[in-house]
């Protein structure tokens, strides 16, 4: 059998031959390709002789008329490409001002377009040779808004060499003629294997995708600022917690734990509240949850939970939802999670907003002080927004109707400057010997520590301020970590603690490809970095000099180790055999659950029956249900009773817990009307609605930090009063009561469609407040629509305004 050459297509439809010096002062790849053409034969055999049949293409040039194509086009291009080179002398020079000058002016536009003649165009893209205007000017697109200017973020964050010019270049800065067409052997041919671009462009798409988070998958994220007030020197050395003068740059992460990556924001689950402090000590990373407890003591177990509450594994079903068999399997067997499930299990669990969530540590943290003295800390986030939840049903809609819906929150907020902030605060406690409180095991993280046993002291102020400008580059590659400490904070032997100690370095190495991660803009401390870690994957810094080690005198000893200057850990005494079991201190899995019972409010109480009874009316397997509702009773029976009822399950009767008391900290029900910046209230019009009193609410309640939608029949805008045109932002059919915090009816609205008295029926249920002026309130009024929380007013004067906002600041009107 003889070897067989097979044609070499790319060489033989267009033979390669060199340039001469005189006629292709441009590029080897230019010159090759506009060299004649070579024999037809391959092409020929390329070409399916049916194609000039095909529906549509019986214009298709020839072969000949294809390759003067060809050469027209890269004629034009090297006229082009003349230009490009001059204009990029001219750029070079003179730097980033001069290069909006050096742009051509119109008429050599217009000729740089002429030059590419109809025949030229590639199918479906931008018309060759348009980029070669100003390829070389800077700055790809308009600063984002909320970019901030001059904090050590800034540099990280910076799209700086990755989007510098404006022509389109591959990865290795070569510039593209055309991304829109790849190279093919004549237009009908097949792809060539040569396409450097294509491969290249090809395969980093591919591998776009990194893995997601294994939990808390799905987020969002903001940059800010933190600001101490108040000094705590008196406990810690840390400098984020003594230096009242300074403003440390923050990056916080908000999540959801059981959904994928795009599952929906409203979810009934635990959010994560991880902020990354990049101090002058190097990054402080306090990876907290918006529940001050967990479901499990030991940290070996949270593999166990999370294969419970992630989807059954042989269906893939369901997605982000804890109301499934395996997951109540697992938490009716684990009788410490019962504290935990009367958390998820309230409104906590869907809150309006990240900014409307308190947020906890969760475990006991370590304060060391100048002397080397230790006292033991939780630390708290307390939001000035309030803490609201949405109701159950909301929360389920918006699944459907909008699955961004916290995100697009926070991303509006900050975009139009509403600047969300939480207060810090720190629960300070002896650090005794036997690490306890008020008889409550400090290291459990089961347990919390009442703020009437230990006030919540408020210390300091973080301000998300600026959107991240990437969502890829920022919050999904930022990587936190509970052990990225700074000097004067400390953790504890919380097992829960320490597994996570070693659970968050390990995981980015696969999230994030290798061990590099810490070099990633937004992980990059704003501390000097100094280490001996060298190479891996992904290594971006050009380390130089011999000495990678310590101790070395070739590198004249650098870097040295500081002693005491540095991280020091508390030299807490250990002692014990090695056994692998809890403290009998931790055995107590209901007093606190019941102490949360206790301390919700009637109306709590019933969405957080509602909640276990839908939840397990969800379950199939009814020794499950039956389990858990008996694990209820020990909390309180009757709460096991009003969960059993409409399961049509026999309610248990353990003897209860001991009732220890309530605690007002642990209740949401707000005591007075609060702020509603980044609310949004719905206003209905229609054709002849009163548009300067829309006009003077959107002033209202814009000046109070809240925007105004208008909801109108149809899009673009209706004509007012007086013909006052009223943009719509809205439309009854493409939005739904469950978007809004409030609704208003307008003024001469006549009669409402079917749909607009839908939405203010369903906001009515849901709580939210109402409000008509004029003629609006009898559509109220028709609707059946009336008691606390329906505000009405002839006028939009500022007492109608007032009465509003101070409605909307109740969040909800439960008692209606
Ligand atoms: Fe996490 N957790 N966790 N966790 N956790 C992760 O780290 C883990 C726990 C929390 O926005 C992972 O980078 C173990 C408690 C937040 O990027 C992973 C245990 C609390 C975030 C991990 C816990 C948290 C994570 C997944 C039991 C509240 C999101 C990807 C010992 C105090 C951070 C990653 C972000 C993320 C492990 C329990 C909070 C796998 C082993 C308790 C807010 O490392």
């Amino acid at each position: 059998m003889g070897f067989r050459r097979k044609p070499m297509l790319t060489t033989t439809v267009v033979p390669k031959q060199a340039p001469t010096k005189s006629s292709e002062p441009f590029s080897s790849s230019r010159a090759r390709s506009t060299s004649p053409p070579g024999p037809r034969t391959p092409e020929k055999s390329i070409r399916p002789k049916r194609a000039r049949h095909v529906r549509g293409r019986t214009d298709e040039p020839t072969y000949d008329q294809e390759i003067a194509m060809a050469k027209k086009t890269n004629n034009a291009k090297k006229t082009n490409a003349f230009k490009n080179t001059n204009d990029d002398k001219t750029t070079a020079t003179t730097g980033q001002a001069s290069a909006k000058k050096a742009a051509p002016p119109p008429s050599r536009r217009r000729l740089t377009a002429r030059t590419t003649s109809t025949e030229d165009q590639p199918t479906g893209g931008s018309p060759v040779g348009v980029i070669a205007t100003d390829p070389t000017a800077p700055a790809t697109g308009p600063a984002t808004p909320s970019s901030r200017v001059g904090s050590p973020r800034d540099a990280a964050v910076a799209a700086s060499w990755a989007q510098s010019g404006r022509a389109i270049t591959t990865a290795q800065g070569l510039r593209v003629e055309d991304t829109d067409n790849s190279l093919r052997a004549g237009s009908r041919g097949p792809t060539l294997l040569e396409d450097h671009h294509l491969r290249e462009k090809i395969t980093h798409f591919d591998h776009e995708r990194i893995p997601e988070r294994v939990v808390h998958a799905r987020g969002a994220a903001a940059h800010g600022r933190f600001e101490l007030y108040d000094s705590l020197a008196e406990f810690t050395t840390a400098s984020i917690l003594t230096d009242t003068s300074a403003t440390t740059p923050v990056f916080v992460r908000f999540s959801t734990v059981a959904g994928s990556r795009g599952s929906a924001d409203t979810a009934r689950d635990v959010r994560g509240f991880a902020v990354k402090f990049y101090t002058d000590e190097g990054n402080w990373d306090l990876v907290g949850n918006n529940m001050p407890v967990f479901f499990i003591q030991d940290g070996i177990k949270f593999p166990d939970f999370v294969h419970a509450v992630k989807p059954e594994p042989d269906r893939e079903i369901p997605q982000a939802q804890s109301a499934h068999d395996t997951f109540w399997d697992f938490v009716s067997l684990q009788p410490e999670s019962t504290h935990m499930l009367m958390w998820v299990m309230s409104d906590r669990a869907i809150p309006r907003s990240y900014r409307t969530m308190e947020g906890f540590g969760v475990h006991t943290f370590r304060l060391v002080n100048a002397e080397g003295r230790s006292t033991l800390v939780k630390f708290h986030w307390k939001p000035a927004a309030g803490i609201h939840s949405l109701v159950w049903e909301e929360s389920q809609k918006l699944g459907g109707i909008d699955p961004d819906f916290h995100r697009r929150d926070l991303w509006n907020v900050v975009e139009s400057g509403g600047q969300p902030q939480w207060d810090f605060g720190v629960q300070i406690m002896p650090d005794t010997d036997d690490q306890t409180f008020e008889g409550i095991d400090l290291l459990d993280p089961t347990k919390l520590v009442p703020e009437e046993l230990c006030p919540v002291r408020l210390v300091g102020r973080l301000t998300l301020d600026a959107n991240p400008a990437n969502y890829f580059a920022e919050t999904e590659q930022v990587a936190f970590h509970v052990g990225n400490l700074v000097p004067g904070i400390d953790v504890t032997d919380d097992p829960l603690m320490h597994a996570r100690l070693f659970s968050y370095l390990d995981t980015q190495l696969t999230r994030l490809g290798g061990p590099n991660f810490a070099q990633l803009p937004i992980n990059r401390p704003a501390a000097p970095v100094n280490d001996n870690l060298r190479d891996g994957v992904g290594q971006h810094a050009v380390h130089t000099g011999r000495t990678a080690y310590s101790p070395n005198t070739i590198g004249a000893g650098c870097p040295f180790a500081v002693g005491d200057a540095g991280y020091v850990h508390f030299a807490q005494p250990v002692e014990g055999a090695k056994v692998r079991r809890r403290a009998q201190s931790f055995d107590d899995h209901y007093s606190q659950a019941t102490l949360f019972w206790n301390s919700l409010t009637p109306t709590e109480r019933d969405h957080e029956v509602a909640a276990f009874a839908f939840e397990l009316s969800k379950v199939a397997d009814p020794s499950i249900v039956a389990r858990m509702v008996s694990n209820l009773g020990h909390v309180d029976p009757d709460l096991a009773a009003r969960v059993a009822a409409p399961l049509g399950v026999a309610a248990p009767h353990p003897k209860p817990a001991e009732d220890i008391g309530s605690s007002a900290a642990l209740s949401m029900a707000p005591v007075a009307s609060g702020p509603i910046g980044g609310r949004v209230v719905g206003v209905l019009v229609t054709a002849g609605a009163d548009a300067s009193g829309v006009n003077s609410l959107r002033k209202a309640l814009e000046k109070a930090g809240a925007s105004l939608h208008v909801i109108a029949p149809h899009g673009g805008s209706v004509r007012g009063r007086n013909r006052t045109p009223i943009a719509v932002d809205a439309t009854v059919f493409n939005t739904d009561a469950v978007v809004y915090d409030g609704l208003v009816v307008a003024d001469d609205v006549g009669e409402l469609d079917p749909r607009s008295v839908m939405m203010l029926q369903e906001a009515f249920r849901h709580h939210k407040t109402l409000a008509a002026w004029g003629t609006g309130a009898d559509t109220l009024v028709a609707a059946g629509l009336g008691g606390p929380g329906v505000v009405t007013g002839a006028r939009v004067v500022r007492t109608f305004t007032d009465e509003l906002i101070n409605a909307l600041g109740w969040h909800r009107h439960w008692d209606r």
